[in-house]
């Protein structure tokens, strides 16, 4: 990792994932791009851009000729972690197989809840054989998403040809097919009456962070079929006060929660939400970035904006996503 090149270098900067098989798509992709991997490359000045999973605070504002930084996440709270950080653009994640995962994860997850999934598997469990001939339809089931961009559109697509009614929420005012949407705090009264299980899909922002918590669960809808609402949570831990939400399974404010993220990751083994029996939990799984799907689409940003192309999926800083 030695070599130079007239094109500058990759800063790979990587917290929690294995290295290896990244540098090897990078190689594969961008023969012509050596990589350096962090903490190497401090206030190096052939680093033209840098590839970012929770980069190390301070390092990418001492790298003097940085281009652009790439974020491995479609969420972007791990760069703005760093307080610290140079002017220049910064893209996040758009890839259609991320996309689909996540789609996956949400249709498996509303899926799960609708057709009893925790009440059999603790019925299977203690060996008891009790049908509910209360089952309901799809389409007596409204899925809110919380969030309607990239991966909540997505998603209120897929659970639409299931057959459940979708509403959504939106910072801006959107218009998505079939799905009712809300906008802003003006609709999240509306939105949250609307539903009976609650993806969330928002990132976290200044704006977001902790939105999940008791006086919101006090809002959701509890005249569904479902009796209280549902939370899916597989946006970021940051988004959710975790007493809360367990103040809420407890007095039935929520009848149920699968969580994917959470404010400390890995989960701590001491957390109640390990064992709580109204709590699904996943290991930020739901969608995972992939090197094979994510790295040629970002070599191809850095070649087109070394020709002085737009770049794309840019994200915005003020708004923070
Ligand atoms: P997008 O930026 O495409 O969409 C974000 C959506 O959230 C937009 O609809 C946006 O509104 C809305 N939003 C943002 N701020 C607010 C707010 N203050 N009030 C209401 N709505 C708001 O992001 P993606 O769909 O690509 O990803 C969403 C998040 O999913 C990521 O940020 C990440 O945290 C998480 N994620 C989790 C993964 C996992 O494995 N668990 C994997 C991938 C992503 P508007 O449309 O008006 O801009
Ligand atoms: C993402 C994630 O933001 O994997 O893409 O959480």
């Amino acid at each position: 990792m030695t070599e130079n090149s007239d094109k500058g270098r990759i800063l790979l900067a990587l917290t929690g994932w294995a290295p290896e098989v990244w540098i090897e798509e990078l190689a594969r992709a961008a023969p012509d791009r050596p990589v350096t991997l962090e903490p190497d490359g401090e206030a190096d000045p052939s680093i033209a851009y840098a590839v970012v999973w929770k980069q190390q605070p301070a390092l990418l504002s001492k790298l003097p000729n940085l281009k652009a930084i790439f974020s491995l996440g479609a969420g972007v709270d791990h760069v703005f972690a760093d307080t610290d950080l140079p002017d220049v653009p910064i893209v996040r994640v758009v890839s259609p197989d991320l996309t689909t995962r996540m789609s996956e994860y949400v249709a498996w997850q509303v899926l799960d809840h609708h057709r009893l999934g925790p009440r059999y598997r603790a019925q299977q469990a203690n060996r008891i054989w009790d049908e509910d001939r209360d089952q309901k339809a799809a389409c007596d089931i409204t899925v809110g998403i919380m969030g309607l961009g990239e991966l909540g559109t997505d998603a209120a697509a897929k659970l639409q040809v299931l057959g459940f009614a979708v509403s959504g929420w939106s910072r801006t005012e959107k218009q998505v097919a079939g799905v009712t949407c809300f906008a802003g705090d003006d609709g999240l009264g509306a939105f949250l009456a609307s539903a009976d299980i609650f993806v969330v899909l928002l990132p976290l922002t200044p704006e977001t962070r902790e939105i999940l918590d008791s006086s919101l669960f006090a809002r959701m809808s509890k005249r569904g079929p479902l009796g209280a609402p549902v939370l899916i949570n597989a946006g970021r831990g940051g988004l959710q006060n975790e007493a809360d939400i367990l103040a809420a399974l407890d007095e039935g404010l929520l009848s149920a929660v699968t969580l994917d993220v959470f404010q400390q990751e890995p989960l701590a083994p001491e957390s109640p939400f390990w064992t709580h029996p109204k709590v699904t939990l996943t290991p930020h799984a739901a969608a995972a970035s992939v090197p094979s799907s994510l790295i040629k689409p970002i070599v191809a940003q850095m070649d087109a904006h070394d020709r002085g192309e737009k770049l794309v999926n840019l994200v915005d800083r003020k708004a923070g996503y």
